[in-house]
């Protein structure tokens, strides 16, 4: 079974989410995502809507995830892929070359991001929608 990983925050999850975690799953057979804690996301200088709990339950009902871990730290990425036996780990090209160094346990790849879309800008357009 090959497996992938990938991770980030997967606030108001939205189509550029769905389309970088349907295509990381079409490169094996089973997708964990390493979900951003909202501590993790205080280091990351991120300000999450929706609490882990919250990403987490949405994240598990995509049909494209089939398991969901926290994501702590920068650095579990390395005993997650031996823990797990990752053979991939993917990312969004914003990440590009930002996780070479995990290339000495298993192939990386950054897919292209999905274009016009991000939690930002919806946050933009419902605060505008709102007036
Ligand atoms: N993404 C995308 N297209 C978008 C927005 C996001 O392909 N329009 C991808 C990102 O490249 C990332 C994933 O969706 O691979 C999750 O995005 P975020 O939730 O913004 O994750 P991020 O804050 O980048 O955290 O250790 C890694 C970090 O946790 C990644």
């Amino acid at each position: 079974m090959k497996k992938i990983i990938t991770y980030g925050t997967f606030d108001l999850i939205h189509a550029g989410h769905i389309s970088l975690l349907r295509r990381a799953k079409e490169l094996g057979d089973h997708l964990i995502v390493g979900i951003s804690t909202d501590d993790f996301n205080n280091i990351k200088n991120k300000k999450a809507y929706h609490t882990f709990e919250d990403r987490k339950i949405i994240l598990e009902a995509i049909r494209y995830v089939d398991m969901v871990i926290p994501e702590y730290t920068w650095k579990q990425k390395f005993e997650d892929i031996k823990k797990y036996e990752v053979d991939v780990f993917v990312m969004g090209d914003d990440w590009k070359s930002k996780f070479d160094s995990l290339k000495n346990l298993c192939e990386v790849v950054y897919l292209p991001r999905t274009e016009g879309i991000s939690t930002s800008e919806i946050k933009k357009g419902i605060s505008r929608v709102d007036k």
